[in-house]
């Protein structure tokens, strides 16, 4: 028998080739008003929800679908004789494939001048109820909340002649459907939960909010569980946001080599979001989420070798991040160093350079495409709740500020917003020597900036590396003049950091003192 598919979509992108494709399997279509109109339009042959209910959709659409005659027929068990008698009294026909996706909440929300009514407006009744109807009686009904799996849905219809999908398929749609209409029903708590008392009272108005990053958009989907956490005894799982706009989730295709472990995503994630800040070809090492490695050349393979030279030790089993197509020469030069990486990612990575990957089953490679687009959220757990924040992806607010006697060269500035630009991924204190866009000593995660100059230091001469000439970015002020000391006595002759210390002023006339130039951004970029 003809299976009956139900659809009803907001955003109705690609609804109209995706029920052409129900149609061409013999499908009969049921829909509500708009999603029905556009399918008639196309020359679908489509019964309306209406007709079936015989009720038009009514309070202005706040009821359209909600009726025994709709959740009868998602929700009679096929294997239960006396749910099917109970349709056939009362005249109901199953429903078998339903196809939702519902008022968009958070984009209504998201829009500054949304206001309370609006957002109610925007919350769905019927859609969610359809869809745990639906899932609940996931072995009778296909549900189908995320097109992107319209193509999978469509594939297991044409094997079966437009008679079924697999049990595995009908149980992955149900489980989705669960995780979605909870982050819905989240966000809308968040939404209200975040107004403040008495806003909805003037109802027109644009409600007030209480001043943090809109979180009504996050949703988050399982991924997978992994085999650990950050350490063996400690279990962990891997989620991703249902939309990813930017990030290292973002499009990301794994080539060869193990599963990501819990280090790896996250010590890619630094390495990743590192590298994608220059404009230049860059290559980015990270251990333990922290840079000991960073260098910009002319070609991928020139900042490979500069960024390596940084601090070899340290490089070898980190993660090394790319931000142009990685080619053959590179991996030729990484494996005749002997350098293994855990992990090694870029945006794209060529058949010959997968090639010279191939024989290093162990090392992962990850493509992932390069885009613009900043992570808006970032958050933190803390015992019994979690933090959150708008990401620190502006590299500098304002206008940099020469505030010494001596100006730094075009090329002493170069090497400072080079520095500059690394310091913000380094864990604080973050210390770093540069020059010629390569870091020369990078001084991270220590409870004083002096102990990060110095570890700087020591790294570099560890590196066989000689400190004379460089530029320093810290990425928070200097509180007094002697973590400046330890630079300067290091070789450095100019220094980036915010500035904003009560001792500006002093250490301002310690960089005069000792001949050097210095610049301030006003911004500060502390990362724990
Ligand atoms: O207003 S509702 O909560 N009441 C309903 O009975 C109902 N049924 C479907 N919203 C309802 N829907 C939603 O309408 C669907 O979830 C979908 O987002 C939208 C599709 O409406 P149309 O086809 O008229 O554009």
């Amino acid at each position: 028998m003809a299976l009956t598919a139900l659809l009803s979509v907001s955003d109705k992108t690609g609804i109209v080739e995706f029920a052409q494709a129900l149609h061409g399997h013999g499908i009969r279509l049921l829909s509500t008003g708009g999603t029905a109109k556009l399918l008639a339009q196309a020359g679908l042959p489509v019964t309306e929800v209406s007709e079936i209910t015989g009720f038009p959709e009514m309070l202005d659409g706040r009821v359209k679908t909600l009726h025994p005659r709709v959740h009868g027929g998602l929700l009679a068990r096929r294997d239960v004789p006396e749910h099917m008698a109970a349709l056939k009294e009362h005249g109901i026909g199953t429903i078998d494939l339903l196809i939702i996706n519902l008022y968009p909440f958070a984009q209504a929300t998201a829009k500054a001048d949304c206001t309370f009514e609006d957002a109610i407006e925007n919350i769905d009744i019927g859609g969610p109820a359809m869809l745990r109807a639906a899932a609940k009686n996931w072995q009778d009904v296909g549900v189908v909340i995320d097109p992107t799996d319209y193509p999978q849905v469509l594939a297991e219809l044409a094997d079966s002649k437009g008679s079924a999908l697999t049990r595995k398929t009908k149980f992955m749609l149900a489980k989705k459907v669960f995780s979605h209409t909870a982050a819905y029903d989240g966000m809308i708590s968040n939404y209200l939960t975040s107004l403040e008392a008495g806003s909805e009272e003037k109802t027109a108005e644009v409600p007030k909010r209480e001043e943090y990053p809109a979180v009504f958009n996050l949703q988050l989907h399982k991924v997978q569980g992994m085999r650990y956490g950050e350490n063996p005894h400690q279990s962990a799982a891997f989620y991703k946001e249902a939309k990813v706009a930017e990030g290292l989730l973002a499009g990301w295709t794994q080539i060869q080599g193990k599963e990501l472990s819990f280090n790896n995503i996250a010590d890619a994630d630094a390495a990743w979001e590192c590298v994608k800040a220059f404009d230049v070809p860059a290559c980015v090492i990270v251990k333990h989420a922290n840079p000991c490695g960073v260098a910009v050349g002319a070609t991928l393979l020139e900042a490979y070798e500069k960024a390596l030279k940084t601090d070899p030790t340290s490089a070898f089993g980190g993660i090394i991040a790319f931000n142009r197509p990685l080619d053959a020469d590179v991996v030729e030069k990484i494996n005749a160093n002997k350098h293994f990486v855990e992990v090694a990612i870029a945006p794209v990575i060529t058949p010959a350079a997968r090639a010279a990957y191939a024989s290093k089953v162990n090392v992962r490679l990850l493509e992932v495409p390069v885009s613009r687009a900043v992570n808006a959220l970032d958050m933190k757990r803390v015992g019994g709740g979690m933090l959150l924040q708008s990401a620190d992806n502006i590299d500098v607010v304002g206008e940099l500020k020469v505030v010494t006697k001596l100006q730094p060269t075009a090329q002493q500035m170069e090497d400072l917003k080079f520095a500059w630009t690394v310091a913000r991924f380094v864990k604080s204190n973050a210390i770093v020597f540069c020059k010629d866009g390569m870091t020369f000593g990078v001084g991270a995660g220590q409870m004083s900036r002096l102990d990060s100059a110095r570890i700087a230091s020591i790294k570099a001469q560890a590196a066989g590396l000689s400190l004379s000439g460089t530029a320093v970015a810290s990425d928070a002020f200097f509180p007094f003049r002697d973590g400046l000391d330890v630079v300067v006595d290091a070789g450095a002759t100019c220094v980036i950091h915010p500035g904003g210390s009560m001792r500006d002023e002093e250490v301002i006339a310690a960089a005069d003192e000792r001949g050097i130039a210095m610049v301030l951004t006003g911004t500060r970029h502390f990362r724990h």
